[in-house]
């Protein structure tokens, strides 16, 4: 990540159902990522939103009697709130219903058309009349029929734009062939790469009014509306400045592009690898301007996938309720492996906080705190020459820094959590050894005393620093208590910090207690 700005996207989500987990999961990932960015001094353009149009969402509100666009309003709402509550610190907020996507949307309908990338075709198939939807052989049951969650399946012969995506094809195998480390984990650009050897084909891109009317409109044929992924993977120009009537927004936007697009792996394969590729390709994206993706697995529920007929779908809401945001964005991050599924559980939410926070972070906090307090009436001074042991631990802070952004730029937040809990770990263990409630009743170990505290207090702010893109709000509470602002890249191993005046101490990370309820 060498470039001085990153524009980090995520899926947009469907407004079909209230926010899950797993929803939470991808915007958490992101904004920790964000966040980092942000300290590392980078330009960040975080853009995420909502995915309002289509036939799910169409579906949804007709089973509540309301309205697509008040359904999808109301959802949308949902969300927005939902990344409030989680501290999500977006910059780019993507509606499909805005108008100014909607611009671009049509706008890049008709350079396609103009340069011969669409056409009309009648196509022949079975469709299922409950699901909306034509059928293929894929969705036959064992018996090789299409069982009774089709409903009435019947033949139809309807006619809709395809996009030439076949002309694509050759560029995109070759493309990733020549990229293959534009889609992380390694192991998801060889399914993209296999996928693609596969399709043949063009794609449809609309839907006839008569059976989905909630949708962009073709601009110049208006008995159509857009078929909502090409819709949808638009937003992530259309919100960015792409093709704007403001020449500054369409600069910035050549700015930030290409983007990381942050998304789960079941969108990988076709739509964003395959649609979005050689939509990008043919509104005319060189090979230069292609983004890249962060594919990451599932949150799933004791082994099970989350899912309404399980009944097992888990509230973000309410865990952020009972646990507090910081406890679950601490949790995702710190066992997440990106790329991997990862099990959800509130056990070992409870036993990651309360260990690593609440008795190691907390702990170094406290004490060092209460000791400031007792030996040094609230007030500590850099020592001119610490001692060789308080030079380690400090030395320590300082390379943390390297290792966490290593880690970062190889997509394994957990392993940064990890390497800053290495340190909290190491200050404590310093605190035990030089037992500074020991050097207190020595006068002559006065200058040992303001070493060990004056390391244990660095320590801490290196690692509140370090957690802040995790634990935006905790770590701000603790800078209140050193009195002291976030270290950032550009000054955590020049700081010129040469005092500590602590508040009353507030405890940052309260233990949870076993008894809480998800
Ligand atoms: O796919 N664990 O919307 P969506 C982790 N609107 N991530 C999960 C998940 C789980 N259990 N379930 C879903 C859409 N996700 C489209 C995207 S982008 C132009 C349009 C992830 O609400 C999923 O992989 O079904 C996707 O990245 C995001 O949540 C939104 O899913």
């Amino acid at each position: 990540m060498n470039r001085p700005s990153i524009f980090i996207t995520t899926a947009i989500d469907y407004t079909n159902a209230p926010p899950h987990l797993g929803h939470a999961y991808e915007k958490i990932l992101a904004d920790c990522y964000a966040r980092h960015y942000r300290q590392r001094g980078k330009a960040v353009f975080f853009l995420t939103g909502v995915d309002q149009h289509g036939q799910k969402v169409q579906q949804a509100a007709s089973r509540a009697g309301i309205p697509p666009a008040s359904y999808a309003s109301q959802i949308t709402e949902l969300f927005r709130q939902l990344w409030q509550k989680l501290d999500i610190s977006y910059d780019g907020w993507a509606e499909t219903t805005h108008p100014t996507h909607k611009k671009v949307v049509q706008n890049i309908l008709s350079q396609l058309l103009n340069q011969n990338d669409l056409y009309k075709a009648e196509h022949s198939g079975f469709y299922s009349v409950r699901q909306e939807q034509f059928l293929t052989d894929k969705e036959r049951n064992e018996k090789g029929e299409f069982g009774p969650e089709w409903g009435e399946v019947i033949e139809l012969v309807e006619e809709n734009w395809y996009f030439r995506l076949s002309n694509y094809r050759q560029w995109l195998a070759s493309f990733l062939d020549n990229h293959p480390d534009c889609v992380f984990p390694p192991f998801r650009s060889v399914e993209l790469r296999n996928a693609i050897n596969k399709t043949s084909g063009d794609l449809c891109i609309s839907r006839p009014k008569s059976r989905l009317s909630w949708g962009i409109e073709f601009p110049f044929d208006n008995s159509f509306v857009t078929y909502v992924w090409f819709d949808a993977l638009i937003n992530y120009i259309s919100f960015a400045g792409f093709r704007s009537d403001d020449p500054s927004e369409v600069s910035s936007f050549w700015s930030r592009w290409p983007a990381l697009h942050i998304i789960g792996k079941d969108i990988l394969v076709p739509a964003h690898g395959i649609y979005w590729l050689t939509m990008l390709k043919a509104i005319g994206f060189s090979d230069d301007q292609m983004p890249s993706f962060l594919v990451h697995g599932y949150i799933n529920i004791a082994g099970e996938k989350m899912s309404k007929t399980l009944g097992n779908v888990v509230d973000p809401f309410r865990l952020s309720e009972n646990y507090g945001a910081g406890a679950l964005r601490y949790y995702l991050m710190a066992e997440c492996i990106c790329g991997q599924d990862m099990d959800f559980s509130t056990e070992r939410l409870t036993l990651r906080y309360n260990s690593e926070l609440a008795n190691g972070l907390g702990n170094l906090l406290n004490r060092t705190a209460n000791m400031v307090r007792r030996y040094r009436n609230g007030t500590l001074i850099r020592p001119p020459s610490p001692t060789p042991q308080a030079n380690s631990l400090i030395s320590q802070a300082i390379q943390t820094w390297q290792s966490v952004a290593a880690s970062m730029d190889a997509f394994k937040p957990q392993e940064a959590i990890a390497s800053i809990f290495s340190l909290v770990d190491s200050a404590n263990k310093f605190a035990e050894a030089e037992s500074p409630w020991k050097l207190a009743k020595d006068p002559t170990q006065s200058h040992r005393l303001d070493s060990a505290l004056w390391a244990m207090a660095l320590t801490s702010l290196h690692a509140a620093s370090l957690l802040s893109p995790f634990l935006p709000n905790e770590t701000q509470k603790i800078a209140a208590q050193l009195q002291s602002p976030l270290l950032t890249y550009s000054n955590h191993s020049s700081s010129q910090q040469d005092c500590f005046q602590f508040a009353e101490p507030q405890p940052v990370f309260p233990r949870i207690e076993t008894n809480t309820t998800s």
